[in-house]
């Protein structure tokens, strides 16, 4: 099994303590006070924390520098420095972190609200006020702050496709593919042109989700006709399938037979695949000719309860509708909270 592995390099820079404050305290008639300087605050930590509103990590690879606020400087009067802001970075649940100039192993992420302090601020110096003594009473001593940890750090994740593309050789799942993600599978006129899964990842407004495209499947696949069914175990935990049937003259074949063939393919593979939610894809709309094979195509999925959509990737027709409605159903086992992309 091929490992799709998602990565992202990304530079985090905790915030400087502020630097402490040299003063005295001024009094009537005593030309100089005991010492008065405060210290400098805190600087800000980078958190990295894990989301279920995330699914890769391509918001990283938009944005790879995360800096947290330094603390501020401490002044008279023994007023300590504000803290720095802390940064939270969001991640998806799964992705492990490795120090990208050591390669050391800094944490592994495993479940939702998880957090990881990567990088901490720099402790903010002390005022003069702390030097003070019986025989150094106006001292001048102060503390700057102390640097803030930066680091470069890589994220892996290993993908797992939360749309699976299954249909006949030749159906169109890897146009479909290249035309909603950056994935950039062989496409050809002949079936059997996938020998090897692509995932992509796909974009909605400010959020993403994984697509496999996998090898065509024909009658008999469970029997090894084919390329058989052994791709379909990486399918296996996706959220929804697509099933892509080609609903123009091309394929010489009927419809709603083929959608009928690999769903019994399907079944054969495991009864989990079976009940697995789908949406029904006729493809090659700028092409199909006969509009009753469509229609048949439609009547039959919405006799079995199913979503239908009709496109073209080559046109576009029907894709941004097809993609939402993916997005939907991924998007709705993933609580959609707070969190939002830069
Ligand atoms: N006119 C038209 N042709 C399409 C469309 N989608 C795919 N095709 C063509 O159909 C053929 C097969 O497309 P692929 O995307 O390779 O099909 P596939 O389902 O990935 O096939 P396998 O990898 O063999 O399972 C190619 O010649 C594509 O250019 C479409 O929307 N309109
Ligand atoms: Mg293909």
């Amino acid at each position: 099994m091929p490992a799709f592995i998602d990565e992202a390099v990304i530079r985090v820079k905790a915030g400087d303590g502020g630097n402490g404050c040299l003063a005295f305290r001024r009094e009537k008639y005593v030309p100089r006070g005991g010492p008065s300087g405060g210290d400098g605050g805190r600087g800000g930590d980078v958190v990295l924390r894990a989301s279920e509103h995330y699914n890769t990590l391509l918001h990283l690879r938009f944005n790879p520098e995360h800096t947290a606020q330094r603390g501020r400087h401490g002044e008279g009067s023994n007023r300590t420095g504000r803290e720095g802001t802390s940064v939270d970075v969001p991640v998806p649940v799964g992705t492990v972190v490795y120090d990208a100039e050591t390669g050391e192993q800094l944490h592994d992420f495993t479940h939702d609200g998880e957090i990881f302090v990567v990088a901490r601020g720099g402790r903010g110096g002390r005022g003069n006020q702390h030097f003070a003594t019986s025989t150094h009473q106006t001292p001048t001593e102060h503390e700057p702050g102390k640097p803030g940890e930066e680091k470069r750090l890589r994220l892996e994740l290993k993908l797992l496709a939360d749309v699976g593309l299954v249909g006949f050789p030749n159906a169109g799942k890897s146009t479909l593919i290249s035309r909603i993600s950056a994935a950039r599978p062989k496409i050809a006129d002949y079936p059997f042109t996938t020998l090897e899964p692509n995932l992509g990842v796909v974009r909605v407004d400010d959020r993403t989700f994984v697509v496999a495209d996998i090898p065509g499947l024909i009658e008999g696949a469970h029997e090894g006709h084919g390329l058989g069914i052994q791709f379909l175990r990486h399918v296996e935990r996706t959220r929804l399938l697509a099933h892509l049937v080609d609903v123009s003259e091309m394929s010489g074949r009927d419809p709603v037979n083929d959608f009928e063939v690999i769903v019994g393919e399907l079944a054969r593979f495991s009864e989990e695949m079976a009940k697995k939610r789908m949406i029904v894809v006729a493809t090659k709309m700028d092409v199909a000719q006969d509009p009753s094979r469509v229609e048949a195509l439609r009547r039959h999925a919405e006799e079995r309860g199913l979503e239908f959509h009709a496109i073209s990737s080559v046109t576009g027709e029907g894709v941004d509708d097809l993609v939402r409605a993916m997005a939907e159903v991924v998007f709705a086992a993933a609580p959609d909270d707070s969190v939002t992309t830069q």
